[in-house]
């Protein structure tokens, strides 16, 4: 793999054990496509997981879940580095030396810590809060430029942008500053039509699920709330389904244009969208399973990538704790 004359991104996905369809369409199709191009670095964020998640097995299994449905969704060990965050425990010292540099305030104005204090009151950690310091470690240890993610992230991504232009500022020229790289889908939303596909909602799309439990998923999507009867025409621009169909066949506009006349309802698209959903997965499905029978093969695969990044870790280091009297 020649890395020297290539870009550097990186992204980062926490071990949540089940990937959704939003995690597909509007990131890891991207991880996949740029490992072709870019020297590509992913990593599981099995640090910030732990903000929500306490159980030492549970994150354990999952931390391997997520790799194995990463590799069976195409990421490609020859062709990227793929790592768990806590292999290389440099990301933690950088993120506290980040830390003096970053403002409470920007911190406490991030809205997915907002949002966190709502979903999980009586557990507002302190990691909630520093999150995105961690993060912007993740990226910036490598030199990232580029972080391909959901829009979600959006935010995040400013933040890790102000958090290097304070370190700059203070220390001399030492990170670029990151900019995100978005899928065609940046947002997909979840079954209910509404909020983000999220697994917190519950309005997920399980694409390593069973086939019984995909089609059940499909099968309670909100469609366009304003067709009532089987002969309304309908809004493909503001249906779900619809909207899900440009990314599993090339007859969208035909399947739209059956909605607009009233030619197909709203059953018949989702019965095909749950079908085509069940199809294009399966390989991967395949792949997952063959993987998790040889947790060996994972875990090998894991270390190598954190192996590999250590040099890199290190000489950032270096340079950080020079620029900071740290020597
Ligand atoms: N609905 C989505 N649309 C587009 N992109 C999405 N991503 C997540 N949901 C959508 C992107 O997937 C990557 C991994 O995100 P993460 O580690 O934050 O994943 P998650 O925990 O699976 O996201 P959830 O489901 O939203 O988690 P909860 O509910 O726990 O907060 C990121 O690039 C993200 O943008």
């Amino acid at each position: 793999m020649t890395t020297a004359l290539r870009q550097t991104i990186f992204s980062g996905i926490q071990p949540s054990g089940t990937v959704h369809l939003g995690n597909d369409l509007g990131a890891i199709r991207n991880y996949v496509r740029l490992q072709e191009s870019h020297d590509a670095i992913y990593c599981i964020v099995d640090f910030h997981a732990l903000t929500s998640t306490h159980d030492a097995g549970l994150l354990r299994s999952r931390t391997r879940e997520m790799a194995a449905s990463l590799l069976a969704l195409g990421l490609d060990p020859d062709r990227c580095t793929l790592f768990v965050q806590s292999h290389r425990p440099e990301h933690t010292e950088l993120a506290w030396l980040l830390a003096t540099v970053t403002p409470v305030s920007w911190l406490e104005r991030t809205p997915t810590y907002k949002e966190k204090k709502q979903n999980q009151p009586d557990d507002i950690n302190h990691g909630l809060l520093t999150y995105p310091v961690l993060q912007a470690a993740d990226i910036v240890i490598y030199k990232a430029t580029q972080v391909p993610v959901g829009r979600d992230q959006a935010a995040h991504l400013e933040l890790s942008r102000e958090i290097v232009r304070a370190f700059n500022n203070r220390y001399g020229d030492t990170f670029p500053e990151p900019e995100a790289v978005y899928t065609d889908a940046p947002v997909v939303l979840g079954t209910d039509g509404v909020k983000k596909m999220s697994k917190s909602v519950g309005n997920t799309i399980d694409i390593f699920g069973s086939p019984e439990l995909v089609r059940k998923q499909v099968m309670s999507m909100v469609t366009d709330t304003q067709r009532i009867l089987r002969t309304d025409p309908g809004r493909p621009e503001v249906c779900n389904v619809c909207q899900l169909q440009r990314f599993f066949g090339d007859d969208y506009e035909d399947l739209w244009d059956g909605e607009r006349t009233a030619r197909t309802g709203c059953v018949d698209m989702k019965r095909l969208l749950a079908d085509r959903i069940v199809a294009h997965y399966a390989p991967a499905r395949e792949r997952y399973d063959d993987l998790m029978a040889h947790p060996g093969r994972i875990d090998d695969i894991l270390a190598a990538g954190a192996e590999r990044l250590r040099p890199r870790a290190a000489a950032t280091m270096d340079d950080v704790r020079e620029r900071m009297g740290l020597r």
